[in-house]
């Protein structure tokens, strides 16, 4: 098999970092990107030895940063085969009543407009090599509405909207086109949710055992592993111990 090059976002942490490590070990060449230029210059020397890695650091909500930073890859990455639109994050966890403005913006300009962006970006490039293959991650909040969700779950229901439109315009193209949405993954997520807040965040992963960033990462190299004609485009899961966003069996 020819190797393929992925283009990560969100590869400076959680189920992105993790997703490059895996990536990596199966000699999949990566472009990796998020904004911490830190943890990509970090995350490359790590994986160099395995494979052949760039970074790209821009804000996936800016969408001149976006292009040019596409624009800017090297020649020798500019093919691009696999692209994980994974960057996002919550931010706050309040009722719409009281929520904040910026949060939704955030999480509207990231979670959707971003993916958005960066896809229409990179689509013109597997359009023109008829193929590719493109992995959305949403989230149980693309399926379900929770308390104090509403905006996370709005951004995430738009990411469900969007991968099925995604297969539905580029079939033609033999672009293939998944969404994988985890229930809780124990990551910097919920710090992010909860602006910084260690204990809170601690909290949400406490008494139970939740899934864990290689997992997600291990179901994303699954798909994209199947053989061509075998698409898997839309795939939920949860912790054991999580039946539903709210109900959870804790010790
Ligand atoms: P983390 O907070 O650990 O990672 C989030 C990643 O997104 C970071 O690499 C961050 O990079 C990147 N990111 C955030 N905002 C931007 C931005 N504006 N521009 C570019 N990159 C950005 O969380 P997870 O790994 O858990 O989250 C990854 C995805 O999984 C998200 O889409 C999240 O919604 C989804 N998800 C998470 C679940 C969970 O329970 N953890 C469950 C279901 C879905 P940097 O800050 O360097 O830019
Ligand atoms: C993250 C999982 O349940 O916090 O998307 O929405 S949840």
């Amino acid at each position: 098999m020819n190797q393929k090059t992925a283009f990560i976002t969100g590869a400076t942490s959680g189920i992105g970092k993790a997703t490059a490590q895996l990536f990596a070990q199966n000699n999949i060449r990566l472009i990796l990107c998020g904004r911490r230029k830190e943890r990509l210059i970090q995350l490359e020397k790590e994986l160099e030895n395995l494979t052949d890695v760039t970074t790209l650091q821009f804000d996936v909500s800016n969408k001149n940063e976006v292009f040019n930073a596409i624009e800017s890859l090297p020649k020798e990455f500019q093919q691009i085969d696999i692209l994980i639109n994974n960057a996002g994050n919550a931010h706050g966890f309040t009722t719409l009543q009281n929520g904040s403005i910026d949060d939704w913006d955030a999480m509207l300009d990231i979670n959707v407009k971003g993916l958005l962006y960066v896809s229409k970006a990179i689509l013109p490039k597997m359009i023109a090599n008829n193929s590719g293959f493109i992995v959305n991650i949403g989230s149980i909040a693309a399926k379900d509405v929770y308390l104090n969700g509403n905006v996370y779950c709005a951004s995430k229901h738009a990411v469900d909207a969007l991968n099925k439109a995604m297969r539905i315009d580029l079939n033609e193209y033999n672009i293939r086109v998944s969404a994988i949405h985890p229930g809780a993954v124990e990551t910097e997520f919920s710090e992010v949710r909860f602006k910084g807040d260690v204990t809170k965040a601690k909290n949400v992963y406490k008494g139970f055992k939740a899934l864990q960033a290689e997992d997600i990462a291990d179901i994303i190299h699954f798909v994209i592993t199947r053989p061509y004609h075998v698409n898997i485009e839309d795939l939920v899961v949860y912790p054991t111990a999580q039946a539903t966003p709210t109900i959870l069996n804790r010790e």
